[in-house]
């Protein structure tokens, strides 16, 4: 269900992405813009304001291990449920994440790829991500119950 104008708007602009810098971006936006994201990051440290989580290196881990995950839905694009079965059973059954965040960082992607491209980020290649970014969302919720 892609078309080749949309596999073309994702991988162009992931080609030219750092990852560990986005995914910290990101990450680091839903922490700051929704603070109740937090608390599931109590081990990392202090993520209390922009300062602390903008020099925290485990949050920086993070964002690149989550833009990394990302990359495998990118790499099976027509096979995302069952590349992220076992994600979404670790998020739900041990993390107990609120699936309502994968959408939250999926907007603070995109508000992070838009800072970065600007007028390269169109309208049609922020509607191919809106769309991986609902398949994605929609796979990690999967094996909620
Ligand atoms: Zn998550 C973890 C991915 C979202 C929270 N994650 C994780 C990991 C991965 C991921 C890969 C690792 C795993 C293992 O270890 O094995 N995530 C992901 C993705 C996404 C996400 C792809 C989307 C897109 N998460 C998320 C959110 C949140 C989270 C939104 C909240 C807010 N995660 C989490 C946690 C963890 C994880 C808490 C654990 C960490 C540590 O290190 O401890």
């Amino acid at each position: 269900h892609w078309t080749d104008e949309e596999r073309q708007a994702i991988s162009s602009t992931w080609a030219e992405i750092n990852v560990e810098e986005v995914g910290h971006q990101a990450l680091a936006r839903v922490l700051v813009v929704y603070p109740w994201t937090q608390r599931y990051f109590s081990t990392f440290g202090n993520v209390s304001n922009a300062t602390a989580i903008a020099g925290n290196p485990k949050v920086r881990a993070h964002g690149k291990r989550v833009l990394d995950a990302l990359g495998d839905a990118i790499t099976h694009l027509d096979n995302v449920k069952a590349t992220y079965a076992k994600l979404s059973q670790l998020h739900s059954e041990k993390l107990h994440v609120d699936p309502e965040n994968f959408r939250l960082l999926g907007e603070t992607l995109i508000i992070s790829l838009a800072a970065q491209f600007g007028a390269v980020f169109t309208p049609d290649i922020q509607a191919a991500w809106q769309k991986l970014l609902a398949v994605v969302t929609a796979a990690l919720s999967k094996q909620y119950y």
